[in-house]
């Protein structure tokens, strides 16, 4: 045994783990959902669990596709009698050991175990196959992109270092998003159109604490007093889409702000889907195309605890001399961009759509599917940025991920990391065109925002 940690567990200390889960038998979400519940207890504690995804079987090959995903905990029992823990789990669940890399109902294996390294009989650490399986990168980059890993085959390189250099990571898909949500769409069940409003966030606050309906959506021709985050003016001349969704969202206080990255990822999507131009994500609320700002939203929540409504406003065809420019972006139109119009109804529809699905998705499955897609779609992670607060001050650093808040976690140049709330994005190295800078720890590919 060598490693820093390699003494922490023995000390009674809990110590990170990641468990990797597998299943391709049965009712495989229920299988994972129990195997989360059976292995959580006072000797090991289930702190995240990555997005689940779907996965091409390996190996032997005629038999179903994979269930995968990857959890970490927090655990004070040695590494075997944790490997003991995770096989008490498959018995309970029902595996039977048969063929190797044969069907199973489910598989729970030990990736890492702090930062130990381990070869015995029955277990090494970390994992002999974890560096060359997508299967696994993918839902292990969800939960902890920056972790490096151990041992020969790791060397100290980062997870999103390691999945970078797998040649493919074909056959690993974002599963639950696919699932077809069985309830009828909630966003946009109920349109109401006007003209001229003051804010369609102030005409949505006002029927929401009224009783409206979740989902109900307002859209304005224009709006006398659009705003931005704070005291910031958002100029909404005709053309535009400007919008509010109201929601009573079921979700802890804490995961509200990711309600934001749900409408962004749709309003991304929706205008790839109305236009083809490539739609980027900047943090916390932009919507770029080539590094010039088409669109923000707005999200605002009931003083009277009712409820939030999702302002969107999309330059969609707002002539671009009426368009000012932004604190850190310069701001563009659809129309001036295309050198077209565009389909406001069409993108409309998309943008409603594609909204009530990262709502949903949000609500039933929690905080790591809509990030991954919000990943795949931003500009930001992985960038060297500089932020300014709305104090006056500003922040260097790189941005290295999101969290479950919907903070932005910056490793700062003196190694440390600061995690900021609130604030403006101003891209560092060099602006934002098409397809640069991506998120190098996103799964992209068949994960990204469909
Ligand atoms: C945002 O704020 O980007 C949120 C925008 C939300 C607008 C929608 S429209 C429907 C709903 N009703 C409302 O009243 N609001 C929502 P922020 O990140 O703070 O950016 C605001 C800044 O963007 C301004 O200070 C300007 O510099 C710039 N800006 C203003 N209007 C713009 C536009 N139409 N396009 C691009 N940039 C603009």
């Amino acid at each position: 045994v060598s490693g820093a940690g390699a003494g922490a567990g023995a000390r009674g200390e809990p110590v990170p783990v990641y468990l990797a889960l597998g299943s391709n038998l049965g009712d495989r979400e229920a299988l994972l959902a129990r195997a989360r519940r059976l292995l959580d207890g006072p000797d090991l504690r289930i702190v995240a669990a990555s997005a689940v995804y779907e996965t091409a079987p390996w190996g032997v090959t005629d038999q179903p596709p994979f269930l995968n995903q990857v959890l970490q905990g927090a655990t004070a029992l040695p590494p075997l009698r944790l490997l003991g823990r995770c096989r008490d789990v498959e018995a309970q669940l029902g595996r039977v050991r048969t063929r190797r890399f044969g069907p199973r109902s489910i598989d729970v294996d030990i990736l890492l175990y702090d930062e130990i390294e381990l070869s015995t009989p029955e277990l090494t650490l970390p994992h002999p196959r974890l560096c060359d399986r997508a299967f696994v990168l993918v839902p292990l980059a969800d939960l902890a992109p920056a972790l490096r890993v151990p041992g020969p085959a790791g060397g100290g390189r980062t997870v999103r270092a390691l999945l970078e250099a797998l040649p493919a990571r074909d056959g690993v898909a974002l599963h639950a998003p696919e699932r077809p949500l069985d309830a009828p769409a909630l966003i946009g069940a109920d349109v109401r159109r006007c003209g001229a409003v003051g804010s369609t966030n102030d005409t949505a606050l006002r029927l929401l604490e009224a009783g409206a309906a979740e989902g109900t959506v307002i859209v304005a021709e224009t709006q006398t007093a659009g705003r931005g985050r704070g005291t910031r003016i958002w100029v909404s001349p005709p053309g535009g889409l400007w919008l509010s969704v109201i929601l009573r969202p079921k979700l802890p206080a804490r995961h509200l702000p990711l309600v934001t990255f749900a409408a962004g990822i749709a309003a991304a999507g929706a205008i790839r889907e109305a236009t083809g131009l490539q739609a980027r994500l900047k943090w916390p609320n932009d919507v770029l195309v080539g590094g010039a700002k088409v669109g923000g939203v707005l999200a605002e929540a009931a003083a009277s605890g009712a409820g939030l409504v999702v302002g969107i406003g999309l330059n969609a065809n707002v002539s671009p001399d009426r368009l000012p420019a932004g604190p850190a972006s310069p701001a563009a139109s659809l129309l001036g961009l295309l050198g077209r119009p565009v389909d406001r109804e069409a993108l409309l529809a998309a943008l409603l759509r594609r909204f009530d699905r990262e709502y949903r998705t949000l609500q039933t499955d929690g905080p790591p599917a809509v990030l991954v897609r919000w990943r795949a779609a931003a500009e930001t992670v992985g960038r060297t940025v500089r932020v300014e607060m709305g104090d006056g001050t500003a922040v260097a650093g790189t941005a290295e991920d999101v969290d479950e808040t919907g903070a932005l976690r910056l490793r700062l140049a003196d190694g440390t990391v600061r995690t900021v709330t609130a604030g403006d994005v101003h891209l560092r190295d060099g602006r934002g065109g098409e397809g640069a800078g991506g998120a190098p720890g996103a799964p992209g590919g068949p994960g990204g925002p469909g």
